[in-house]
């Protein structure tokens, strides 16, 4: 009684049940231009077997009307080579009825994926009687839904990108803001550094000092040579003049005999480096020329001709010397002076050591932060047809007649 009941169910399924083969899609909705890899699979599904031989599986599409156009096949003639109108991506088999199918499938969905489509599966049954079937008709449609949650979607994308950007920029912003900061403390500290350096600095040009007994100014950025000029004075007459203030501070020795010639001595700084900060400042003083050149900005040269002992010429200069001629039996010592700011008006020079200028027009120029006295030296040159000279008014102050003297303002 069960089974016969069940067996009446089961001839109910079948007998209702047209469709065996069906047009399926892997998307009842797509989105286009979103839905990736749509694709409709013709395949038989279950049930009662219709066929004992397929010989060809189609899916037609309706675009309009009556008319189906074919879109791909697969033949038994060549059973695993479907083939596809319009160039889809297609899959099939032919072989028994369970295993064969056709699929058709787009990258994404474009407007030629939707659409009305079915499938037409031909073949033989168990009596060699041509059966076609047609399965029920599969409609790709566009989800228009979908279609706005997509939109919102990339609007919101579009918002975050937006935002990125923005705090992408902000923090660029941050980072130039940072750097420009930066760049200005860097000023800051090489105005400072150059403002110390330049105040520690000996101004730009090459040029002579006399040298204190301390030394050529030790800076640790200047450098200098030095050399001395050891003048035969007189030696031939009972008496010799030479002489210094005192006290002074001069570099020793001074004064120098070597048998009967009696020698003073001038000590020199010769400045070996350019300079790349400040000019000699404007006032009235005197510094020594350098040797083959002329004088720093501002300065005009001059000389004061030595006539130093004709009996036994025995003058003579070693190491680095300011510029120093001979000219027939004297010696010409060249001087840069300038008058071109009261000397009551201090300048700017390095005050980490003593140093030397000579005097000019009267009056010891002052200096900031240094104490200034006046010292001179005192040189007896030959006493026999003298020929001691100035070229002109410029040159330190002293004397140049018979014997000469030289005013010099010491700092400390
Ligand atoms: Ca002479
Ligand atoms: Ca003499
Ligand atoms: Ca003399």
């Amino acid at each position: 009684m069960m089974s016969k009941i069940a067996l009446v169910l089961l001839l109910a399924v079948i007998g209702g049940s047209d469709a065996r083969w069906y047009l399926v899609t892997s998307h009842p909705h797509v989105v286009l231009d979103v839905t990736t890899d749509p694709a409709l699979t013709c395949k038989y599904t279950s049930g009662y077997y219709d066929f004992s031989q397929i010989s060809r599986i189609r899916i037609l599409k309706n675009d309009a009307g009556s008319h189906w156009e074919l879109v791909a096949e697969v033949r038994d003639t060549s059973p695993d080579a479907p083939t596809s109108n319009t160039g889809l991506k297609v899959r099939g088999h032919v072989g028994s009825e369970w295993n064969s199918f056709l699929e058709i499938s787009w990258p994404t969905a474009e407007m030629n994926t939707l659409g009305r489509y079915k499938c037409e599966v031909m073949g033989f049954d168990s009596d060699s009687i041509a059966v076609i079937r047609d399965t029920p008709i599969q409609l790709m449609v566009e989800d228009t839904v979908n279609a706005t949650q997509v939109l919102h979607l990339l609007l919101r994308e579009q918002a975050e990108l937006q935002h990125e950007i923005t705090e992408q920029r902000d923090n660029c912003t941050n980072t130039v803001n940072q750097l420009e900061s930066a760049i200005d403390d860097l000023e800051n500290r090489v105005y400072r550094m150059e403002a110390s350096q330049r105040s520690r600095t000996w101004p730009n040009g090459l040029y002579g000092l006399l040298s204190p007994n301390t030394g050529c100014p030790n800076n640790g950025i200047d450098s200098w040579r030095t050399g001395q000029l050891k003048m035969h004075t007189e030696s031939s007459n009972s008496t010799n003049l030479n002489s210094v203030s005192t006290p002074n501070n001069f570099a020793q020795p001074i004064f120098e005999s070597s048998n009967s010639d009696l020698f003073m001595n001038q000590h020199f700084c010769v400045k070996e480096n350019v300079g790349i900060f400040s000019d000699w400042p404007r006032g009235t003083y005197c510094i020594n020329k350098r040797d083959s050149g002329s004088c720093p900005n501002g300065f005009s040269s001059g000389y004061i001709r030595f006539d130093d002992e004709d009996s036994d010429r025995a003058t003579q200069t070693s190491g680095n010397v300011p510029e120093i001629v001979i000219s027939g039996s004297d010696y010409q010592i060249y001087y840069c002076c300038r008058s071109d700011s009261a000397p009551g008006v201090a300048i700017s020079l390095p005050t980490e050591n003593p140093f030397y200028l000579y005097r000019y027009k009267g009056t010891c120029q002052r200096v900031l932060g240094m104490t200034v006295s006046q010292q001179y030296m005192y040189f007896d040159t030959e006493d026999s047809s003298n020929q001691d000279k100035y070229e002109n008014l410029i040159h330190p102050d002293g004397m140049a007649d018979h014997n000469v003297r030289i005013e010099l303002c010491y700092y400390r």
